[in-house]
């Protein structure tokens, strides 16, 4: 067979370049494939858009922006309607994995594939000058750093907008009438496996921890596509002192000249540090003399205050302060700007406060390590765990927590795993189970079991360690039912105003 010609896609770096009669193929109709079709046909291009499900909203705009659609619910090999369309370039979604036959068709084949995030970096041009993008990414902590950062920055007076993977493709960011001058990208590690090259102005990782191993294939893998946030970056590449992997993959970026690494940490900062010192939070990194000097941004007494104590979150205010600094952001209005700064729902929220029992909904810990920074912060738990593993190991987990628990309740399918690595690390804990088959009241049946062994004093902890697919849309609806479980068990009067905001 002769190898395919492929056209030359190195001009395609503007929106105002000549997009008009690309055939591109889109993998997935989700948020992320609907902005790729959408973008493309106003560019002119002609778009087939490929995916196992079928939303009819985005079914029907698809038609009414002239792309085509193919559901293709057998995933093991790529549709023909893919195959016969001869394709110019792909553009993939982030939730298809790097060994999804349909990708190992388009890499086989040898035709260009980005995804969405790199698309969007080509036509960032669309509205005068293009934004400055700060990137952030981790395994925990990224949702609540990126609405830090555009927080302190919007309080500048810099016009900025949140995007990524916290729910708003970039593409849509970046066809916004009027424009921004920053963009606070949240990249997940799929987005950063498929992410081309591009120049940030400033970047994190917040730490890293097992996470996504089944889609990444390996640990390894997984590092490499986080390292990819610090390429090329231009100003700052902040990393956590806590966790050294981070710092090395700063030291292994090839950033632009000039660019520099900047700690972050809840301890001693150093000249390019913020940090803590004595109850302040400091940053010893924007300023001249900072070989002798600090600046303080605020305190810590002033973050319990405002329900933003717990160390996870002064380490997320922190890295997101590295980031406003870096873009001049002064520290008096980062201060300012957290006054009136909210969690979102399901991270650490108190949901009731009833006989001396804190009942938290922290459904999003979906993994070992947002677990672990939940389950420090308390003393005395009934912890309810559980859902899917997604391959990674809770056997640390539980053996560094075994003297806080006072008992525990399984819940979701991965539950063989669960049980003996209970039996390993605290064979006298008490370990209840909802049965699997229990799928209509899972939390109520959670609920009462915990209910049975919590004391006052005690937290009855949501905090999974694990994704909750198997039994829920998400992590929101599987907080939102805790929360509405635990407020009928407690007889509908408890609520979230009531609720206690110790952490
Ligand atoms: N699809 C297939 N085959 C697959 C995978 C997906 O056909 O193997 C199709 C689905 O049928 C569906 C579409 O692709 O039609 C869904 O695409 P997607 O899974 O990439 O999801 P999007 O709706 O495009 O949302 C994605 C992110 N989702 C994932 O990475 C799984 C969203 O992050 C993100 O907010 C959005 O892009 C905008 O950037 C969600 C997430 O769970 C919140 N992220 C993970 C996390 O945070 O841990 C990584």
């Amino acid at each position: 067979m002769t190898p395919r010609e492929f056209r030359d896609l190195s001009t395609l770096t503007s929106w105002h370049a000549d997009w008009r009669g690309l055939k591109v193929a889109v993998l997935g109709l989700g948020v992320t494939g609907f902005a790729a079709a959408d973008t493309l046909a106003e560019l002119g291009a002609e778009v087939l858009v490929i995916s196992a499900s079928h939303d009819e909203m985005h079914e029907r705009l698809l038609a009414v922006i002239g792309a085509t659609f193919t559901l293709a619910v057998d995933q093991q090999s790529p549709p023909e309607a893919l195959i016969s369309f001869g394709a110019d370039l792909v553009i993939v979604s982030p939730g298809f994995a790097p060994h999804h036959p349909f990708v190992q068709w388009v890499e086989d084949t040898g035709i260009p594939l980005w995804g969405d995030v790199e698309l969007a970096w080509r036509l960032r041009d669309k509205v005068g000058t293009p934004a400055e993008w700060i990137l952030v990414t981790g395994t925990n902590g990224k949702t609540t750093t990126v609405q830090l950062a555009a927080t302190m920055i919007a309080a500048a007076g810099i016009r900025v907008a949140p995007c990524g993977n916290i729910g708003t493709p970039v593409l849509d960011a970046i066809r916004d009438p009027q424009g921004f001058d920053v963009l606070v990208v949240e990249l997940s590690s799929y987005q950063l496996h498929y992410l081309g090259e591009i120049e940030p102005y400033s970047s994190v990782c917040l730490n890293i921890a097992d996470d996504h191993l089944d889609w990444h294939g390996s640990e390894g893998e997984y590092i490499r596509a986080k390292a990819k946030v610090y390429a090329n970056t231009k100003v700052a590449c902040v990393y956590n002192r806590a966790d050294p992997v981070t710092e090395q993959m700063v030291r292994d970026a090839d950033v632009t000249e000039g660019a520099r690494a900047i700690g972050f940490g809840l301890d001693v900062p150093g000249p390019s540090d913020l940090g803590l010192v004595n109850g302040i939070l400091i940053d010893r990194a924007f300023l001249d003399e900072r070989a002798s000097h600090a600046l303080e941004i605020t305190t810590l007494d002033q973050l319990v205050s405002l329900g933003l104590g717990a160390g996870h979150i002064v380490a997320n205010i922190l890295a997101a302060s590295a980031l406003a600094r870096s873009i001049g952001v002064e520290p008096e209005v980062i201060r300012d700007s957290l006054v009136t700064f909210q969690l979102d729902a399901h991270r650490i929220q108190p949901v009731a406060n009833e006989a001396g029992i804190v009942w938290v909904d922290d459904s999003k810990a979906t993994n070992p390590h947002a677990a672990d920074a939940s389950l420090k912060s308390f003393d005395s738990v009934v912890w309810i765990v559980g859902g899917l593993l997604k391959g990674v190991d809770l056997d640390d987990l539980v053996r560094a927590h075994v003297g806080r628990l006072r008992a525990a309740v399984i819940i979701g399918a991965d539950r063989t795993a669960l049980r003996a690595i209970f039996a390993r690390h605290a064979p006298t804990l008490t370990v209840r189970e909802v049965e699997e088959n229990e799928t209509s009241d899972v939390m109520a049946s959670a609920v009462r079991l915990a209910a049975e062994h919590a004391r006052a004093g005690d937290v009855v902890l949501l905090a999974p360690a694990a994704a909750s697919m198997d039994q829920f849309r998400n992590y929101a609806e599987r907080g939102a039912m805790f929360a509405a479980a635990v407020r009928e068990f407690l007889g509908g009067e408890a609520d979230g105003e009531s609720a206690s905001d110790d952490r």
